[in-house]
């Protein structure tokens, strides 16, 4: 670990903050930034700095990371008053973990490099569980210099990064899987609603999915989670139909992903704060 670097996070929601905490116990100076200040404290006790504004922080920082909800976010945080490209500095590696366009990666790359920061697409793949212990994959975009720059603090975040190719390239690979995700959870949902409509027990078809080829970790989690009803978001329903919607916008227009796109659209305004498995409580009605 190169203890003299100076690491800056935004963003601490849900994945934010396990992340940046895992910087944090590795023995890294960290400052952080949260637009609301509230969920800033958590971190100030485990020994973060804060900074007042994002422009503030990547002054201070080497290297910052961000992890935000979607475009705007990221187009706020960089372009707004006090925002990153105010900062009175160059030289920055800038890595965006969050899930958003190609499109916003490739504008901002390029509104970074004329201030003389560098930037790396990195949304990840994993939820809180992936973030505690440090076992997301992380997708990258960008060249190869910055992603071995960012390769250590990757390495305490994920069990893989792979550098994918130009930016948007990890963008472009986080909608790809997520899709996949859209398709795995709507089908677990549909596949557990139709064997209950037909008298069999919830346990008993986890019990069958997770002895037969079928099964997976995903599975597990978010069957206990059926059962259990507990529907607290681990990866909130509003951000998987985030994600349809880049898809397809994007491109996607296959016949399955044109109905999840769907599925998730139309469960979102009720739904969205929910995990996405609660996309089986639209199904139902
Ligand atoms: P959360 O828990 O919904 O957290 C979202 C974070 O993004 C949180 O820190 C927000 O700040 C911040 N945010 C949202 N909009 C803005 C704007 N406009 N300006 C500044 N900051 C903003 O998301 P997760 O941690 O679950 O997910 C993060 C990403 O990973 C997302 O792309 C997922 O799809 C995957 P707030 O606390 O609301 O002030």
């Amino acid at each position: 670990m190169n203890s003299h670097l100076q690491l800056g996070w935004i963003g601490l929601g849900t994945m934010g903050t396990p992340m940046s905490r895992r910087l944090i116990e590795a023995g890294y100076p960290v400052a952080v930034y949260n637009r609301s200040k509230d969920k800033e404290e958590a971190l100030r006790a485990s020994g973060a700095t804060t900074a007042d504004s994002p422009a503030a922080l990547v002054q201070q920082a080497d290297m910052v990371f961000l992890m935000v909800s979607d475009d705007q976010a990221i187009r706020d945080l960089f372009t707004g008053p006090q925002g990153i490209l105010e900062a009175e500095a160059s030289g920055k590696l800038l890595v965006n973990m969050s899930t958003v366009s190609p499109g916003i990666s490739e504008e901002m790359a390029n509104l970074s490099q004329q201030k003389g920061h560098t930037y790396l697409d990195a949304p990840v793949s994993g939820s809180v569980k992936q973030a505690e212990t440090g076992q997301l994959v992380i997708m990258v975009g960008g060249d190869e210099p910055a992603f071995q720059r960012a390769q250590p603090m990757f390495e305490r975040l994920g069990k893989l990064a792979l550098l994918l190719g130009s930016i948007g390239s990890g963008n472009r690979a986080k909608l790809a899987i997520n899709t996949l995700l859209g398709f795995y959870t709507q089908g677990l949902a549909e596949t557990l609603l139709f064997a209950q409509q037909h008298g069999l027990k919830l346990e008993d078809m986890q019990t069958i999915i997770a002895n037969g080829a079928m099964g997976n970790v995903y599975s597990k989690i978010k069957g206990e989670a059926i059962m259990g009803e507990n529907y607290q978001a681990a990866f909130a329903l509003k951000h998987l139909a985030k994600d349809l919607r880049l898809a397809k916008a994007e491109g996607l227009n296959t016949p399955l992903g044109a109905v999840v796109h769907d599925t998730f659209q139309q469960a979102e305004p009720t739904l969205g704060d929910q995990d996405v498995i609660a996309i089986l409580k639209h199904l139902q009605h």
